[in-house]
């Protein structure tokens, strides 16, 4: 897995999300914060959606962002005329090629779908813009179908194909087989997009990577349809990992926590426990043998390096489980002193404690501090 892009969908598929409704001020707040992070794309909501929509479209384009703009819309000529028009650099077009949303959906055949892509290409890059094509649950979709679509829009000269999971049923290896046949069919760039119905979110977009695709979608807490997409944060985690160089020289990650708090405020949700970096409890060690190992070098127990994202770590010491390394550091953080008998003493009175309820920092620090006192009054 080498160089990737993101196709940053916030502002479209997150829009489709239950709770969110963004008015202009808070896209372009959402706009401005994702081009300052770094990412390549930022997708728009169709602009044949509603005029609102359309006229936000317009605005964004105008901000003079160093990130691409894009519009998201139907495989349609009449809805790429609308597009064309915004001052966007170039359009995601899309549409449903399995039987489900054929037959249920549009009513469209794989022939109709081929003509009709193919002028909406041919169109688009009349226009000068950048264009994508995309087939919508194309893991429901016949594989042969597929592939012969994909490569008529790739000798039409398409800037890239998409590949979306719009069900979230894919597993990690029907996406990396998936995305390595294609690779080997088309030339131009592949996009993928992950719905994160069984949790494969993130470990797709990171299979499809490794089997040759070259830009994923995310959105910022994955919000989307449903319970969402690929999280932006969460594959930020995966992939710095791997690419540390890459990833941290191009995306302003310490950005991470401040776009994730935007965004959770204006849709009104709050970032889960067990987020991806953010989660408030991402950095907390807290077993004994976990503080102690961690206090002598994070990387025992940390693939993730917190300041990489402005954030600090939290050697729990308040609770039954915790040990005296993890004691020892916060009397030192509390600026007193002792020796470690006397820490290793102190440590026994929290865990006694511990063990009958449970107990707040505000109350180990003081089974501490009053410690501390004694000591000093038997020195007297
Ligand atoms: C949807 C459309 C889509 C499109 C993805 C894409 C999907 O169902 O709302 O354009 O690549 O999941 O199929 O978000
Ligand atoms: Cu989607």
């Amino acid at each position: 897995v080498g160089r990737f892009k993101i196709i940053e969908s916030t502002l479209r598929e997150g829009e489709q999300f239950a709770n969110a409704y963004f008015d202009l001020d808070m896209k372009i707040k959402i706009a401005k914060a994702l081009d300052a992070f770094g990412v390549d794309y930022i997708e728009l909501t169709s602009p044949a959606a509603s005029e609102q929509s359309r006229q936000d479209c317009e605005a964004i384009c105008k901000l003079g962002l160093k990130a691409k703009i894009l519009t998201h819309v139907r495989c349609d000529m009449r809805d790429a005329k609308i597009a064309v028009e915004t001052g966007v650099d170039g359009l995601d077009v899309v549409i449903g090629t399995s039987h489900f949303l054929r037959e249920h959906s549009h009513g469209k055949d794989m022939a109709y779908i081929t003509k009709t892509a193919i002028e909406v290409i041919e169109y688009v890059k009349s226009k000068g813009l950048e264009v994508r094509f995309s087939s919508e649950d194309s893991f429901r979709s016949d594989l042969v179908d597929l592939l012969s679509l994909y490569s008529a829009v790739d000798k039409v000269g398409v800037n890239r194909v998409g590949i979306a999971d719009t069900v979230g049923c894919a597993s990690p290896r029907q996406v990396y087989d998936l995305v390595r046949t294609l690779r080997g069919v088309v030339s131009c760039d592949i996009e993928t997009h992950f719905h994160n119905d069984t949790g494969c979110a993130i470990a797709n977009a990171y299979c499809a990577l490794e089997a040759g695709a070259t830009h994923i979608d995310t959105s910022v807490l994955g919000i989307g349809e449903r319970n969402g997409i690929t999280p932006l944060g969460g594959l930020m985690a995966r992939m710095v990992v791997g690419e540390p160089e890459y990833v941290k020289s191009k995306y302003k990650l310490h950005m991470i926590k401040e776009i994730e708090d935007l965004v959770a405020e204006a849709v009104e949700v709050n970032t889960p426990f067990n987020n991806p970096i953010t989660g408030f409890c991402a950095f907390t060690h807290k077993a004994g043998i976990h503080a102690k190992a961690i206090l002598n070098n994070p990387s025992t127990y940390e693939i993730l390096n917190p300041s990489d994202f402005g954030l600090t770590r939290y050697v729990h010491f308040a609770s039954r489980l915790t040990g005296w390394n993890a004691v020892k550091t916060r009397t030192a953080q509390l600026g007193l002193t002792m020796t470690d008998d006397q820490v290793k003493e102190v440590t026994a009175k929290i865990k006694t404690l511990a063990d009958i309820r449970p107990i707040a920092i505000d109350d180990a620090d003081s089974i501490i501090r009053s410690y501390h006192l004694t000591l000093q009054e038997q020195k007297v």
